[in-house]
């Protein structure tokens, strides 16, 4: 089978080749949706990046157009990294992202803006010459520093943004502000927040939701009944983390609720592979949108060969969970219009090391809904104490799908083949500690491929679900597409992404089961599974 096309997905967004890396500057302007992204446009590796530049009137058939921001100008001669837009009064995008300026990766905030107003899809891009807008003073690292954020107006009218940084690990975001113009930076007297220990922080992200209901809000928002969020990429684990908090917008400063751990061992917004994600307010859908990036978890020799890397998670809608505590995130509902043929499942016992095989879909490309129930928590295995000091993933790879538990593990076996020796299982294990219960959730690689059993990263990816039990049921959606499984726990509590690479299991050799393996019987309350559609992509 050709190499480019075995794991290439159907649905989520990705190029025809080359490398792609974070998503930028997404904004929904007069009708349109823009996504720009870094991209190497001669190669499947990292490297020679641009804003490559696509337009959607819903988030998952995208126009591809040519590159919109290119390094061509001193301030941005070695790079176009990173970057975010705003729009101004009047209706006036404008983008602010960082350039590269020497050999030494030296960096400076820039800003663009289009070319040509009349034109809908704001093709070109101008990168005027009071460039850059922003360089480090002699206290910032000017290596690390990088990816600014959307701007948002505080009540004295001035423009604020974030940059993130680290000084002495310590992972930072610093503020700068502008007056109306947008184009005379100066910065804060305090980064708007910093942790110790927690190395640099990339492509930030700050904004409010609402404590009432699931809309989005104008990332200027500033009324009451809002929380704000915090968004982090940290570089040294690969993931994005966030806190809830307050933002007290008369000392310009953060602080993160007292049930938001600070660092690396908070809350992620994805606990798999999902890296320097932005949001965006969606002005037509009154929404915030969230979209990220999953790198590739195969060799580089393989990217290469391939011939491309990297693919965009299906964009979220993202709002503020009821209790406060936490983020809901779930795929767009606009992707729903790619389900084609629907199997359906209802009141389905599985006993005890039981399987059911979901057919007559495209398994390997598909959308799976299902929710489990159980008449009782009585067999809920013991949370030994001592993995409470450990990552969700690492009390996974102890506890996979196929070591027998009491209240689970079930769940989906996706992208598995005939007889099991490649699968990729999604799953819950409730445990009992001594005042509650733990939700566990997996989405375990670790047996997804049998080739390059050594190099190929392999996680065993997983995250606690924060979940009342009460009603003794779970729901669980994977959006499963050859190469990408992209799981949503509890309605989008918890949500994980895996990238896999089966050999067996692709096409229409591809299978999915769902599974218990814990003593309590499980049932299958109702499960809805649809063939999925190719995305529009070029
Ligand atoms: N990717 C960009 C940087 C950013 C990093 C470079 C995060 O601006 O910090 O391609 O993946």
């Amino acid at each position: 089978v050709d190499a480019s096309k075995v794991h290439r997905t159907g649905y989520h967004f990705q190029p025809p080749k080359n490398w792609i890396n974070d998503p930028n500057g997404p904004m929904y302007y007069n009708g349109v949706y823009h996504l720009f992204y870094q991209y190497n446009p001669k190669g499947a590796i990292w490297g020679n990046i641009v804003w490559a530049h696509s337009v959607s009137k819903d988030l998952i058939n995208w126009i591809p157009l040519e590159p919109a921001i290119y390094p061509s100008k001193v301030f941005d001669k070695y790079g176009t990294w990173s970057g975010s837009a705003t729009i101004l009064p009047g209706n006036k995008p404008v983008i602010l992202y960082t350039g590269i300026v020497d050999a030494n990766k030296t960096q400076v905030q820039n800003y663009a803006i289009p070319a040509n107003m009349s034109d809908p899809y704001l093709r070109k891009w101008i990168k005027p010459d009071n460039n850059p807008l922003i360089v480090a003073d002699k206290t910032i690292n000017k290596s690390q520093f990088r990816d600014p954020t959307t701007a948002w107006m505080g009540r004295d009218g001035n423009w604020r943004i974030l940059v993130g940084s680290v000084r002495n690990h310590r992972g930072k975001v610093i503020m700068y502000k502008s007056n109306k113009n947008f184009m005379k930076w100066t910065k804060a007297k305090h980064p708007l927040h910093s942790a110790p220990g927690t190395g640099n922080w990339e492509c930030p992200d700050f904004f409010p939701v609402s404590l009432k209901n699931k809309n989005g809000l104008d990332t200027s928002y500033n009324g009451k009944d809002i929380k704000h969020v915090l968004k982090v990429s940290f570089d040294v684990t690969r993931f994005d983390h966030y806190t809830i908090g307050t933002y007290d917008t008369k000392k310009d400063k953060y602080f993160p609720d007292n049930t938001s751990i600070d660092g690396w061992k908070g809350l992620r917004l994805d606990y798999g592979n999902y890296y320097a994600s932005k949001t965006f307010f969606d002005s037509g859908k009154n929404r915030r949108i969230l979209l990220g990036w999953a790198n590739e978890s195969d060799t580089v020799d393989n990217d290469v060969r391939k011939g491309w890397a990297g693919v965009h998670p299906i964009p979220r809608k993202i709002w503020l969970d009821p209790s406060g505590k936490q983020l809901v995130q779930w795929p767009v509902q606009e992707l729903e219009t790619l389900r084609k043929k629907k199997v359906q499942l209802n009141n389905k016992k599985l006993n005890k090391g039981k399987k059911v095989e979901i057919k007559g879909i495209t398994v390997a490309q598909a959308d799976v809904e299902v929710i489990f129930s159980f008449t009782s928590l009585d067999k809920a295995e013991p949370f030994d104490p001592s993995w409470a000091d450990l990552y969700a993933q690492d009390v996974c790879a102890i506890k996979g799908s196929t070591v027998q538990g009491g209240l689970g593990p079930f769940g989906l076996l996706t992208l598995a083949s005939k007889n099991l020796e490649e699968y990729t299982p999604v799953f819950f294990r409730i445990f009992k500690a001594h005042d509650k219960y733990k939700v566990l959730m997996c989405s375990d690689a670790s047996r997804s491929s049998l080739k390059n059993e050594t190099t190929m990263y392999k996680p065993s990816f997983a995250g606690y679900v924060d979940v009342d039990l009460a009603d003794k049921k779970l729901s669980l959606r994977s959006l499963i597409d050859h190469s990408v499984v992209e799981s949503f726990g509890a309605g989008g509590k918890t949500c994980i992404t895996s990238r896999v690479y089966p050999t067996l299991a692709i096409f229409d050799k591809a299978h999915l089961f769902v599974f218990n393996n814990g003593a309590e019987r499980i049932t299958i309350e109702t499960l809805n599974a649809w063939s999925m559609a190719n995305a529009k992509l070029h």
